[in-house]
């Protein structure tokens, strides 16, 4: 008998499990050991992206979510702290009712100390935040995942249930689940330069040479900071979705909406801040290889949005290593001519493409900010179905 029959033939269990496969159609998350088996089950879904921590996740989910699917996250609770802001600042604000499935560590009778800390804040955290959670145990295991919906639904907020250390183990659920899968190496990228010498170029200006270019029916997914704000307040269109909140998180939700819809192309336009901080997602989206995306890196070497402080991205190589990692066109421009050319190729071209743009400092700073998220979200989700 193997795992997956053994959990289907467990009573509660099975009736959990069912109960939320016929209403989640894709997933995320990062790995605990308390989740092992539903990783397993969610594994042979059809869409299945994990994030490499779970902010990534997070991103990733939302993407999903905004390409109309409904996805499940699972992490445990320590990631979900990692998560939080997160949560707070990008799914709750956006109205998106996404199920949690997050490992209690920490709950009565923990014995490792560096969950006590964590274990303890889990509550009033989502406490605080107003999110529908209960506690998974054998006498609600049918009906607890009805109840999470009806909480999201309720607060249209995601919900979260904690499934305590030793549930599954209680249920006579005993033996490894392998989900490892085999890795295919990719040939490097092709690295196009089409930088001008002596070329300059604003970030109005820039901003404007992607907008001009992008066709109704694709999305734009764009970064924290005055990137989203000068798109919003200068070229507002319904197709276009501003990650205000969730900050380097923008080609992570850029991937989630990629993989979810294969025939959707979504352009992710970010700040070489927003990039660097959450780097590794480059490898995550060269590894799934989506050929539906083109990832703009606007490259000010600074934090812009902020009081222009420096970045280090002059040390990130973004052009290498996205060639590196698995992008399979990588443009380098410096001027709105080249770069509006790099941007409708590369859409043409339907590779998976990272266009880094050099960009002087300064620009206009006084623009409205996009407040109406949940509206936001709604209208892009609507329109690009
Ligand atoms: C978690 C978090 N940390 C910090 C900030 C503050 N913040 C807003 S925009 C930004 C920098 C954006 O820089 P970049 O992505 O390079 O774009 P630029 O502003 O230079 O156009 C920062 C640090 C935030 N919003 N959220």
């Amino acid at each position: 008998m193997n795992d997956l029959t053994k959990i289907v033939q467990d009573g509660p269990v099975k009736w959990f499990i069912q109960s939320w496969a016929s209403r989640i159609d894709c997933s995320t998350g990062v790995p605990c050991g308390v989740l092992r088996h539903f990783i397993h089950q969610l594994s042979q879904m059809p869409l299945h992206t994990p994030g490499l921590n779970e902010r990534e996740a997070v991103g990733i989910a939302a993407g999903m979510w905004l390409a109309g699917k409904k996805p499940l996250v699972y992490m445990q609770n320590s990631g979900m702290l990692v998560a939080s802001n997160d949560i707070g600042s990008l799914l709750i604000p956006c109205g998106m009712d996404i199920p949690f499935l997050v490992t209690y560590r920490g709950a009565e009778g923990e014995t490792a100390p560096q969950h006590f800390a964590t274990g303890a804040a889990t509550i009033p955290l989502l406490n605080a935040y107003g999110m529908w959670h209960g506690v998974l145990a054998e006498s609600n295991a049918e009906t607890l995942y009805g109840e999470c919906l009806t909480g999201m639904s309720a607060t249209q907020k995601p919900g979260v249930i904690l499934v305590k250390r030793g549930w599954t183990q209680s249920k006579g659920i005993a033996g490894e689940v392998s989900t490892s899968a085999s890795v295919e190496t990719k040939a490097p990228g092709q690295i196009v330069d089409l930088r001008q010498p002596d070329a300059t170029l604003l970030r109005e200006e820039a901003l404007s040479a992607v907008w001009q270019v992008v066709p109704a029916q694709v999305g734009l997914i764009s970064s924290t900071g005055l990137i989203s704000r000068s798109l919003f307040a200068r070229h507002h269109s319904q197709n276009q979705f501003y990650n205000a909140g969730g900050f380097g998180l923008t080609s992570a939700i850029g991937m989630g909406f990629a993989v979810s819809r294969p025939e959707k192309q979504i352009i992710v336009v970010e700040g070489d801040s927003s990039c660097l901080t959450n780097f590794g997602n480059l490898v995550s989206i060269g590894h799934h290889g989506p050929n539906n995306l083109v990832h703009v890196v606007i490259d000010n070497g600074a934090y812009g949005s902020c009081s222009e402080e420096p970045s280090i991205s002059q040390s990130a190589h973004f052009v290498q290593t996205a060639a590196l990692m698995g992008y399979q066109s990588v443009y380098q421009v410096n001027s709105a001519q080249k770069l509006s050319w790099a941007v409708t190729h590369a859409l043409a071209e339907r590779k998976l493409s990272l266009i880094h743009v050099n960009i002087q400092l300064g620009g206009d700073r006084n623009f409205a900010r996009p407040l109406s998220m949940a509206q936001n979200a709604r209208e892009f989700r609507t329109q690009m179905q």
